[in-house]
């Protein structure tokens, strides 16, 4: 038994990979392939209703997913923000995407007059 290992890459289902993608490519606005401050700050707003206040404030995300600051979030970065437990983030995948694609599930009633088979 090894004392501890490494972490490298987290484990994605497809599921989860689908889910990561379009919130990023929702959110990669110049299609870049990072996030940077301000298109990060518009995924946090959409999902926890509060930015990421200071731009130092960026700086310690990126530097905790290994990432650039200069540049910004990439794919897997946002993938860890989500999926590595061992960081600090209480951001929920399902639950954000359902935020971001699916309101009227978030907001569901009792009527279903209009639903289709
Ligand atoms: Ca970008």
């Amino acid at each position: 038994m090894s004392a501890q290992q490494p972490v490298k890459q987290i484990r994605v289902s497809p599921e989860a990979r689908r889910k990561l993608e379009e919130i990023f490519e929702m959110f990669d606005r110049d299609h870049d392939e990072v996030l940077n401050y301000k298109e990060l700050n518009n995924l946090q707003i959409a999902t926890s209703g509060s930015p990421i206040e200071t731009a130092a404030q960026f700086a310690f995300i990126c530097q905790l997913l290994d990432q650039n600051p200069m540049r910004g979030i990439n794919f897997a970065g946002l993938a860890r923000v989500y999926l590595d437990s061992a960081l600090p983030f209480d951001a929920d995948l399902d639950t954000d995407h359902k935020k971001l694609f699916n309101k009227d599930a978030a907001s569901d009633s009792a009527s279903s007059g209009s639903e289709t088979k």
